[in-house]
């Protein structure tokens, strides 16, 4: 009893300190979410869904390095975050409305590498981007799917889990973030200086603000580790200004069909 007691007041004091990072630095990664043997079992559910050919899948010279609309590719996706600690995380900061928006899968397999420069996420999937409105812009279409930029009171309402389903090093392509970038908004004031690798293990979850600057470096050469992360989107609640409607919301409260158990069900939500 005294051991569970323990094991509660530790996870709540990481929970406490994650929860004061993601204030501070707008990012946070959460450890050991996925259990090895769930992370394989992720991959291989994936792997099938992705071998399928789709508009959605991107390939390079007929590898796959990400995915865009991955709750209609992978319907799985749609229940994989529900479990502790990260339901806490996403409740705590997002409040009991939370609902995944958008889901999207990045690859950097060895002989495919890829980067990207400075910047932040400001596009969401909406159902119609053409209704008029002094909120939203550029409207945009992203493997079918309309997209528009948000504004800012919006993104700032938001946050990301990123499944790492491999370990991050420092050769593999890690992502580079500058940590309180969220704080100024859209701006893009990049002071390299201070920019940190977000390196981790596999079945860690990063939690990341849209508004936090970020990149993501090439592969090493010689690296022969993929790099496989599962990128879901959270908005606070299922309501958007002028008449939009997200084109997905995929609410916390739903029931668990049970794909995939929660391994680590601690009772904090
Ligand atoms: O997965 C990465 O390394 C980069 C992804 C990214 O920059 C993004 O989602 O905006």
């Amino acid at each position: 009893m005294l051991n569970q007691v323990r094991r509660m007041e530790r996870c709540i004091s990481s929970i406490s300190s994650g929860l004061s990072q993601i204030a501070h630095d707008g990012f946070a990664v959460i450890g050991e979410v996925f259990q090895a043997s769930e992370v394989e079992q992720i991959q291989a559910e994936l792997c099938r869904a992705l071998s399928r050919p789709k508009a959605a899948v991107i390939q390079r010279e007929g590898v796959v390095v990400g995915a865009r609309n991955l709750l209609q590719i992978w319907p799985a996706v749609a229940d994989i975050w529900r479990r502790q600690p990260l339901l806490a995380f996403l409740t705590e900061v997002l409040g009991p409305q939370v609902g995944l928006v958008r889901a999207l899968y990045f690859n950097k397999p060895p002989a495919q590498t890829w980067c990207l420069p400075w910047h932040k996420d400001l596009t969401i999937a909406v159902r119609d981007n053409w209704r008029p409105s002094s909120e939203f812009r550029n409207p945009t279409a992203k493997a079918g799917v309309p997209h528009v930029e948000a504004p800012r009171a919006l993104l700032e309402s938001m946050l990301t889990a990123r499944i790492h389903l491999d370990e991050i090093t420092d050769a593999n392509g890690p992502m580079t973030v500058i940590p309180g970038s969220h704080l100024t908004g859209k701006a893009m004031a990049i002071d390299e200086a201070s920019a940190r690798k977000i390196v981790s293990r596999c079945g860690d979850v990063l939690l990341i603000r849209p508004l936090v600057a970020h990149n993501s470096l090439c592969s090493q050469p010689g690296n022969q580790d993929q790099r496989r992360i599962l990128h879901l989107e959270f908005a606070a609640r299922r309501e958007l200004p002028d008449g939009y409607e997200w084109h997905d919301f995929v609410s916390a409260r739903d029931s668990l069909p049970g794909h995939l158990a929660p391994v680590s069900a601690l009772p904090l939500v």
